[in-house]
């Protein structure tokens, strides 16, 4: 593909609900432009956009990826998102790529939880919206009740373009608003005609609607004058007021159709071209314009990484451009990156580019240590755009490799994987010595793991999630060790007397000598301290740490020749078992300290959830918008699904953060049941 001026790139991010059926507009797109030649079906597998193994079989979308087409003169590069909220890292991370952000709504579910996640996401960066009602062909599909329900969430501002004619099954092209003409389809022949009697009293009405609306967004002080006047508006007249109107972010048309008819295809190409803005037109960044002689500036939006091919980059140019052959430099990384070949890519397929200019999107092979949310500038112009904020992964599961001998391959894969996706977290946990993943949700965690396996080679298993839990005394006890063998040859001869004193919670450990009158020579009493403390931490009654106790060392007595070091550790481990036999034992819990925030419709059932998981509530406080700011405690072992727990209850629209809190005791049967099983796993 040729390289476009600036000012004739396009970058519209396609966003909207799982399902909504981004991936299907972009394939008709694809096909409308010429850019394939047949179009591809979701359930087929056989789309541009959804072309990872996990996406296939899946039939979702869980990467963001790009597909450029070329139109009238322009380059348009649609990047079409995932939907489910598992994803939403690869969203975050493309939205600063994109100059626009179109909405796909389905006309028969209408605005979902998605929806309304991402345009918050788009508001916060000032990005210019629009929406195309999708599935009108659809049973039960309904324009007016889409609509309805767009303006009822995101205002009146979002004013529609177009008319649906027939609806469901009957479905058969649009009534354009502005041009006052309709297009039907037939069998993919689109025929223009005049407005059907039975839609231009509606068409005319909203016409007027619109046009109002694009004169008053747009601010255009003459228009408005000759509207007013009672002048006739030509629709020519008014589309560079909708683009100053969608560009500046005041005004987000409703487009319409149905992607898998090809209906509204080129509806979206003309308003991609004529009412999105380009680069150019965009605020700065750091300074940084769309400008191709300006110095080099790019923000990459996602690393993918494959061991074959190596990584790839899908970047955005800022600023200046970016040429092949050449050095950048990583602010983040700290590090010069060499650049080799330039590439378009669209969905797998890639070629090489000669350039990729400011405004532009292109992608680059094999850099050392770049990956998603870096810049890439000129080195003597450096400059860092800024990175996408990811949510944060809540979703815990513990792995380990099927096969033994794979540690090191899964180390190494999930590095990689890692860094190419933000919302994932992998931790090693020293006290379990458990790997842990942390992910959005189950199907982030399913899709991660597949991707471990096709891409390293290593399959890997999910094993139960171990707390870390400890062990401490609740009464005190006194308590013998004795470790004395003098039969034949060098003897050994410890023994030792303490005492197991609780401490309060979170004091510790601490270790009090009282030997008088030389019971146990100087020289052995940190040897029995590292015998207690050995003990300690291999747990006394189920495999946990033991912690808040003060140990006092009384009495004891030696040996002039067989005493040694390792004697008096040993005898220091029997003295805490045999103290840990005598005292009553406890396991302390880890207590994490939650903030819920969710729509106050859900209060009562988010509290009653809370108690129902030994959670305590500390407040709840109004943050305004109808939500509502729940903080809380709960024991960690009863929130471990919380993030799939809390999506289900408030249909994806709640949120939360965890942090640990505190240790607390466990209740006596509880107790009880973690001893059981510590037991058995010996
Ligand atoms: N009848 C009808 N079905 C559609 C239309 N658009 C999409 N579909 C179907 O809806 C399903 C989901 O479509 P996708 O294109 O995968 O939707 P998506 O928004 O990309 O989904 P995610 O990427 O997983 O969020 C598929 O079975 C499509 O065939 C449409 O206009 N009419
Ligand atoms: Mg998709």
């Amino acid at each position: 593909m040729k390289s476009y001026p600036t000012d004739h790139v396009r970058n519209i991010l396609i966003v909207g609900h799982g399902g909504a059926g981004k991936t299907s507009l972009v394939e008709a797109v694809l096909h409308a432009t010429g850019a394939t030649n047949r179009i591809g079906r979701v359930e087929d597998g056989t789309t541009v956009t959804d072309f990872e193994p996990e996406e296939t079989r899946k039939q979702i979308s869980v990467s963001v990826a790009v597909a450029p087409v070329e139109h009238d003169g322009f380059k348009v590069n649609l990047l079409d998102a995932p939907g489910y909220a598992d994803f939403v890292g690869d969203v975050r991370a493309a939205l600063p790529a994109a100059d626009a952000v179109l909405f796909v709504v389905s006309a028969v579910e209408g605005v979902e939880t998605q929806t309304e996640v991402v345009w918050t996401m788009a508001e916060e960066l000032g990005l210019p919206r629009a929406f195309f009602i999708n599935k009108l062909d659809r049973d039960r599909a309904s324009f007016a009740r889409a609509l309805d329900g767009i303006q009822a969430a995101f205002g009146k501002a979002c004013p529609p373009l177009y008319l649906p004619i027939g609806e469901e099954h009957d479905f058969r092209g649009l009534v354009g608003l502005l041009s006052g003409r309709a297009f039907t389809y037939d069998n993919g022949a689109r025929t223009e005609g005049d407005i059907p009697a039975d839609l231009q009293e509606a068409a005319s009405g909203l016409r007027e609607q619109l046009i109002e609306a694009i004169i008053q967004e747009s601010e255009d002080e003459d228009l408005m004058d000759r509207y007013l006047g009672g002048d006739e508006i030509a629709p020519t007249d008014l589309i560079p007021d909708l683009e100053q109107a969608v560009t500046a972010g005041h005004l987000f048309p409703v487009l319409a159709g149905a992607a898998t008819r090809n209906i509204g295809v080129v509806e979206l190409l003309e308003i991609c071209t004529q009412a999105f803005p380009s680069p150019t037109q965009r605020p700065p960044v750091e300074g940084r314009r769309a400008d191709p002689g300006g110095p080099l500036a790019a923000y990459v939006f996602k690393t993918i990484s494959d061991p074959y091919v190596g990584r790839m980059n899908l970047f955005r140019v800022l600023s200046g451009t970016f040429l092949p052959d050449s050095t950048v430099f990583n602010p983040a990384k700290g590090k010069d990156e060499r650049v080799g070949h330039l590439l378009t890519v669209r969905g797998k397929a890639q070629e090489p580019a000669d350039e990729v200019v400011a405004g532009d999107i292109g992608a680059v092979a094999k850099l050392a240590d770049t990956a998603t949310g870096d810049t890439l500038c000129a080195k003597d112009a450096p400059v860092t755009l800024p990175a996408p904020s990811m949510p944060d992964p809540l979703l815990p599961i513990a792995i380990a490799p099927k096969s033994r001998g794979d540690e090191e391959k899964l180390s190494s894969g999930l590095g990689r994987t890692e860094a190419e996706d933000l919302t994932l977290r992998v931790e090693r946990n020293p006290e379990t010595k458990q790997t842990i993943l942390w992910g959005m949700g189950e199907n982030h965690i399913e899709v991660t793991l597949e991707r471990l396996k096709r891409k390293y080679g290593v399959e890997v298993v999910q094993v139960p999630l171990l707390l870390p839990y400890k062990e401490t005394f609740k009464t005190s006890a006194k308590a013998l060790g004795r470790h004395v063998k003098q039969s034949g040859g060098h003897g050994q001869y410890g023994i030792c007397n303490i005492e197991v004193e609780p401490l309060p919670r979170g004091g510790g450990f601490e270790f009090v000598d009282k030997i008088y009158g030389g019971a146990i020579p100087n020289q052995f009493i940190p040897s029995v301290e590292k015998g207690v403390r050995k003990a300690m931490e291999d747990g006394l009654v189920a495999g946990n740490p033991v912690v808040d106790v003060r140990v006092t060392l009384y009495d004891g007595k030696y040996h002039t020749v067989d005493s040694s070091d390792m004697a008096f550790q040993i005898a220091g481990g029997l003295a805490m078992k045999e103290a840990a036999a005598q005292a009553e034992m406890v396991l302390l819990e880890p207590v994490l300290e939650l903030e819920v925030l969710i729509p106050d419709d859900y209060v009562g059932d988010i509290l009653g959830d809370l108690s129902s998981r030994r959670g305590r509530v500390v407040g709840t406080d109004p943050v305004g918008t109808g939500r509502t700011l729940v903080r809380a405690t709960a024991p960690e072992a009863e929130v471990i699904r919380y993030a799939i727990d809390l999506r289900s209850m408030t249909r994806g629209r709640g949120s939360f953060a965890r942090r640990f809190s505190h240790y607390e005791e466990l209740p006596p049967h509880m107790t009880a049941k973690l001893i059981a099983e510590a037991k058995a796993r010996k």
